[in-house]
């Protein structure tokens, strides 16, 4: 059980020193190594369909709808992030504080998927402001912080599921995809195909087929893309981030898709903000039913 105490930790991460960042980050990047050697360098985390998983989408910086999200989902057995943990919000060096202490203390129950403000160095999202709010907490140290803070990067998977029922990632599905492994190997494609890029970067259609994104990298998949991919997985429905929206949640492509975005506040406009508690032994269920399985706050 995730059973955090959120004023614990809430003051922990707001007085962290510099070295004791550092410490944090050395022995996450250790335990990454080693889960990443076991899934034999994959991206995709293949999660048992058993126990209670909590979904968290987009944070940016907002550690406050990460504590109470937190204190909601004590009862879950598995808590899953689907990437943008920095950037835009005042506190994004404290939600990372946050996100390591939670995976030092409760190991792979805790999964934490790449998003695309933690990509590769040739796909930089913009604006990309936590080097600043490192250099704020931390002076000169941290500056080195934020580099450790990117290597960490490069460890984390990108992708997660649950047999026949769901596909998590950031973005999207990329538009060609064969078999599991264009999904789980896309990192090491990149940047030769367009697969990891799409992944992070990646937003739904209504419609068919792929087009490039207003975003400048990604495109925007319409729904046999999604269907394509999802049937290549055996799976039934697409579980995203990276879109906000203004109910917290909102499904896409006739419930084939699911976006739930768990921050608040500027610069985006959504009034409420969710995050799912899913029974991962129960059948699979579509966006729709997805809703009802969503906490919106
Ligand atoms: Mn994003």
């Amino acid at each position: 059980m995730l059973s955090v105490d959120c004023e614990e930790l809430k003051s922990k991460v707001r007085g962290a020193s510099s070295a004791e960042f550092s410490r944090l980050v050395d022995e996450v990047s250790e335990v990454l190594k080693a889960e990443g050697e076991r899934r034999g360098g994959s991206g995709l985390v293949e999660l048992a369909a058993s126990g209670k998983l909590a979904v968290v989408g987009d944070i940016h910086g907002d550690l406050r709808s990460l504590l109470f999200i937190l204190n909601g989902v004590r009862g879950a057995d598995k808590i899953l992030f689907l990437g943008d943990y920095g950037d835009r919000g005042d506190e994004s060096v404290e939600v990372y504080l946050v996100i390591l202490e939670l995976k030092r203390r409760f190991g792979d129950a805790v999964i934490l998927l790449r998003g695309n403000h933690e990509g590769p160095p040739d796909l930089q999202a913009v604006p990309h402001d936590l080097p600043l709010f490192f250099r704020r907490k931390y002076g000169g140290e941290g500056v080195r912080l934020y580099e450790k803070v990117r290597a960490f990067w490069e460890l984390l998977p990108f992708s997660a599921m649950v047999k026949r029922r769901y596909l998590f990632v950031h973005g999207g599905v990329p538009t060609h995809v064969a078999s599991k492994e264009d999904i789980a190997f896309a990192h090491e494609m990149h940047p030769q195909r367009p697969n990891f890029e799409e992944i992070l970067w990646s937003d739904p259609a209504e419609g068919q087929g792929s087009m490039p994104s207003f975003r400048g990298a990604g495109q925007l998949f319409g729904e046999d893309v999604t269907e394509r991919a999802l049937s290549v997985l055996g799976v039934r429905t697409l579980i995203r981030s990276h879109e906000p929206c203004d109910g917290g949640v909102e499904v896409r492509q006739h419930g084939k898709v699911l976006t739930v975005f768990s921050r608040k506040g500027m610069p985006y406009m959504n009034r409420y903000a969710a995050y799912l508690l899913l029974d991962a032994t129960e059948p699979a269920k579509d966006a729709y039913e997805l809703v009802r399985a969503s906490v919106r706050f």
